[in-house]
């Protein structure tokens, strides 16, 4: 009986470190997935990279509305999806009327700084800093508080 015991738990060890092996061996760390796609709708509104010059995981902010006007609302991320917080290392906004605003802290709140078109790296004391977003018409300031 105990015999049959210890081959269990053997057994049993061996299943979970090969469980262990096959999801850190196939993907990235777990808390982190290559691709990350935040917010509902169609529209890109901005994508954010793990590291500097568009390395690494990155996370693609989709929205409802289509670009950015001055009729049109701003696209509003108040936080990052898990994983994301304090992470991101380079950005694109893409579309020639808009323009980002990344916060320092979630809600739109605190310190932020403007990011526009191509960002290969944050800049200055923004790497690994950003917490919210709000993409909008380029020429507005954001409604953030
Ligand atoms: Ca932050």
């Amino acid at each position: 009986m105990l015999k049959r015991l210890r081959s269990a738990t053997l057994i049993a060890s061996a299943i979970c470190t090969s469980l262990l092996f096959g999801t850190t061996g196939t993907a990235q760390a777990a808390d982190t997935p290559l691709i990350t796609r935040f917010g509902s709708g169609d529209f890109l509104a901005a994508t954010a990279w793990e590291h500097s010059n568009y390395g690494g995981a990155y996370l693609q902010f989709f929205s409802d509305i289509n670009g950015c006007s001055p009729t049109t609302p701003s696209h509003k991320y108040d936080q990052l999806p898990q994983g994301w917080n304090d992470k991101i290392s380079s950005m694109r906004i893409p579309g020639s009327l808009c323009g980002g605003y990344a916060f320092d802290h979630i809600k739109r709140y605190g310190p932020m700084t403007r990011v526009d078109g191509n960002i290969p790296a944050m800049p200055a004391g923004w790497n690994d800093r950003v917490s919210s977003l709000e993409v909008l018409y380029a020429w507005w300031w954001p409604t953030a508080t």
